[in-house]
């Protein structure tokens, strides 16, 4: 196609974000009250502040914003997730080692796939939390069930091939002809829709007894989009509204407690999953009815990114229960001591020599403005507190037992493709703006 007539990676992400939204609102009713009264708080929340509450992200992009989550059985069904992420621009980033997380463990690995710069999320900032189920953790399975699991994921198909050839080629031409990127967008959407396949009562209920989410992994024929997230600017007011209207929330919001300091980088909460008719297949082959709870609505709100420092005090504040006297009150303080990410622009109006070479010294002069760069990322804490404030039971670990080894150059290496550092992509980005920044101010380099 000429390139006037592709439809490029970010219009399809915006496409696709928006066509799952409308599924999962057809699906869980409970969501599109979610996306409603966010919409509401955001619009009270500017009313009542102004342009301030959108220093970490424009109400275009708050009320665009989603995040959804998904989760995949085997390393080559987390590869060819990918490649329909990446025909929509969407790259893994970030590893969370989620059978790690205390007192939750769940037995998976996840990244996120989302936009990997400034400009892209700008334009879309969909992002997918993807989970991998790890069969091979001694600690959740033993060898029989692995190899059942195993032998059940290899029967399975998630992905039409035909989707994945359309993924291919969006991928390398960077977008798709119109009606390419209709098909596509159809059966993307399709591959997350919740299956009407009838799910074997017994296999489910065994692998429940180890852990639900393994059941909804490995005990279903497809995958399913298990919730979405709407973005919202007051995530307290959210959940007192969400009380008022008669929706059931977990009993916390996940992530940093809510104080006067900067929003640093997240905090979620939940509405707890629905029951949901599914159909079932029985012992004796029959086809009966039944409910299954796994899928939920969340809502999150965003906050500066931390840099690796700021992340070990974010850490102990939160674990010691020191938070107020440990987390420094101003956004000047976080960036005097290399503790948040900033992105710079040059004000050269004020440039007087002699100009000062100290960062922060030209911060306070005015010659450089700081504005937070938000966090486009996931917590293991939070995550883990999601998935289990959403388990039907408890699933049984045995500690003492064989971990396999997985980190993210073992994801990367399964999947074929870099798994990325989100440290890395927050430096360089506040990397490059104080590069044109000096160099506006006539700075020399570094
Ligand atoms: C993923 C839970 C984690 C988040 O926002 O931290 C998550 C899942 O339930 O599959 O989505
Ligand atoms: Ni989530």
């Amino acid at each position: 196609p000429s390139p006037s007539t592709t439809v490029p990676a970010h219009e399809l992400r915006a496409r696709f974000a928006r066509a799952l939204s409308d599924l999962y609102g057809e699906e869980v009713p409970a969501y599109t009250t979610l996306v409603e009264v966010s919409q509401q708080v955001n619009a009270d929340v500017i009313a009542e502040r102004g342009s301030d509450a959108e220093r970490l992200g424009d109400l275009a992009r708050v009320t665009a914003e989603r995040h959804g989550a998904i989760r995949v059985g085997t390393p080559e069904e987390l590869a060819q997730v990918a490649r329909v992420f990446g025909a929509v621009g969407m790259y893994p980033t970030g590893f969370y080692d989620l059978r790690e997380a205390e007192p939750n463990p769940v037995p998976v690995v996840s990244t996120a796939f989302r936009p990997l710069d400034g400009d892209e999320l700008a334009r879309n900032p969909f992002r997918v939390f993807t989970s991998l189920l790890v069969p091979e953790d001694r600690r959740f399975f033993d060898a029989g069930l692995e190899d059942r699991l195993r032998t059940f994921l290899a029967g399975r198909r998630l992905f039409p091939d035909e989707l994945l050839e359309l993924a291919d080629r969006a991928e390398e031409g960077g977008g798709l002809a119109p009606a390419d990127a209709d098909r596509f967008i159809a059966l993307a959407t399709a591959s997350f829709a919740l299956s009407d396949e009838p799910v074997d009562r017994t296999w489910y209920a065994e692998l429940e007894e180890v852990s639900s989410v393994a059941a909804d992994i490995g005990g279903v024929t497809s995958t399913h989009i298990n919730h979405l997230t709407p973005r919202v600017l007051d995530i307290d007011a959210l959940y007192a509204r969400m009380g008022e209207r008669g929706i059931e929330m977990i009993d916390r919001i996940q992530g940093p407690p809510r104080w006067d300091g900067p929003d640093v980088l997240l905090r979620q909460t939940s509405f707890r999953a629905l029951s949901e008719p599914r159909r079932f297949r029985e012992a004796d082959g029959s086809v009966g009815s039944g409910t299954l709870r796994v899928r939920f609505g969340e809502v999150e709100a965003r906050g500066i990114a931390l840099t690796r420092a700021g992340r070990d005090l974010y850490d102990r504040a939160l674990g010691s229960g020191e938070w107020e006297s440990l987390m420094p009150r101003t956004e000047r303080e976080l960036l005097a001591r290399g503790l948040a990410f900033f992105r710079f622009t040059a004000v050269p109006e004020k440039v007087a020599a002699p100009v000062s070479d100290d960062l922060l010294t030209l911060v306070d002069e005015g010659l450089l403005v700081a504005e937070p760069i938000v966090y486009e990322d996931f917590l293991p804490r939070s995550a883990a507190g999601i998935f289990s404030s959403n388990l039907t039971g408890q699933g049984s670990v045995d500690a003492s037992r064989d971990a396999a080894v997985r980190d993210a150059a073992w994801m990367a290496e399964v999947i074929g493709r870099t798994v990325h550092d989100p440290y890395d992509l927050y430096a360089a980005q506040s990397e490059a703006s104080l590069e044109r920044a000096a160099q506006a101010l006539g700075l020399p380099e570094g």
